[in-house]
């Protein structure tokens, strides 16, 4: 199959949410490593404007805001409604309105603050007093709500938090002695102390024409579509699937919106898997999964033991689901 390529810069917080969204969102792209000195002749060539991340589709459409792949991923699927689409019409409106503040007047103070010296005719105090207000009142917002918009993690905590971060590490100890900042704090240090900010922010040597590709996640892998998966279910659970017309149950009680996936596993996989969850539980079923009718990206991820294991992020559809039987089979 062929992956999507990202032309990305590590440190650039428009390419970190692009990558955060593909992570989360359970997509696999070919990794191109920009050194923003001296960019390829092939970015410049599908993006004159040559601004990181590019992404270009396995069809050929070239996507050069980060936004946009932000949003051409969500309609990849979408498991934990990051678009807000249960949310209210405001509620959208305000994941719409804050991402454009942050990409508006914050990331002027910020880079004017930040930067302070290639802006030799402006004031460096000023602008850090205006930041310091937008960072205030998005404080405010998450100390209301628990997260931006509402009490889970939308599209506009994902667009922000990376310029959050650059603000932090600008003025690491006024934004950590704030204490109107407090909450704030506590919502950047949920993404920093994310295992999966590590898988974010690793290393490699800028790309070059004809080099062996690298995928992003670096670590992960894609999943053959000619074989079967398997997923260990509750009994109770796949009633509930029946009646609801799709499985959204992760692994042994965790829901796919409080994980983000699907655990499932390779044949090869399914009996330690009972043995390590659902040995003490009574009517288990092994649902077989035809890989070839998800609709949603399907990964292979790391377990903490390394070990990779197939992650299916979104629901599971009843029809690609071929088999229903008692687990141990009796
Ligand atoms: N609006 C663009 C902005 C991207 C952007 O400005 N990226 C910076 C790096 S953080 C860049 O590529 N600058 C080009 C350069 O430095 O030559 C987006 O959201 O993707």
């Amino acid at each position: 199959m062929l992956h999507p390529v990202l032309y990305s810069f590590r440190r650039c917080p428009y390419a970190m949410r692009a990558r955060w969204t593909l992570l989360k969102l359970g997509l696999l792209v070919e990794w191109r490593e920009v050194a923003l000195r001296s960019k390829p002749p092939s970015l410049m060539a599908v993006s004159p404007k040559a601004t990181v991340p590019v992404l270009i589709t396995s069809h050929g459409e070239v996507i050069d805001e980060s936004l946009a792949i932000m949003r051409w991923a969500l309609e990849q699927g979408d498991p934990c409604d990051w678009r807000g689409l249960m949310l209210t019409p405001q509620q959208r409106q305000s994941i719409d309105a804050l991402i454009a503040q942050n990409d508006g007047s914050f990331k002027h103070h910020l880079d004017r603050f930040k930067y302070a010296d290639r802006y030799p005719d402006v004031s460096r105090e000023q602008h850090q007093e205006q930041g310091l207000t937008i960072l205030r009142t998005w404080s405010e917002q998450i100390e209301a709500h628990g997260w931006l918009v509402t009490e889970r993690c939308t599209l506009a905590d994902v667009a922000l938090w990376p310029f959050v971060r650059q603000w932090r590490i600008a003025d690491p100890e006024g934004f950590d002695q704030a204490p109107a900042l407090a909450p704030l704090r506590l919502w950047l240090q949920r993404f920093l102390e994310s295992p999966d900010f590590e898988r974010l922010m690793v290393r490699r040597d800028p790309w070059q024409e004809g080099d062996q590709p690298l995928m992003f996640p670096a670590d992960a892998s894609a999943m053959p579509v000619d074989q079967p998966l398997f997923h260990l279910a509750l009994q109770a659970d796949w009633r509930q699937a029946q009646a609801e017309g799709a499985y959204r149950i992760s692994t042994r009680g965790m829901t796919l919106e409080q994980v983000g996936f699907l655990h499932a596993s390779t044949a090869a996989q399914v009996e330690a898997t009972y043995q390590r969850f659902y040995r003490d539980a009574a009517d288990v079923l092994l649902l077989t999964i035809d890989p070839q009718q998800l609709p949603s990206p399907l990964r292979a991820d790391p377990a903490p033991t390394g070990e990779l294991f197939p992650h299916l992020y979104g629901p599971l559809p009843l029809e690609a689901v071929t088999a229903v039987e008692p687990y141990p089979h009796r």
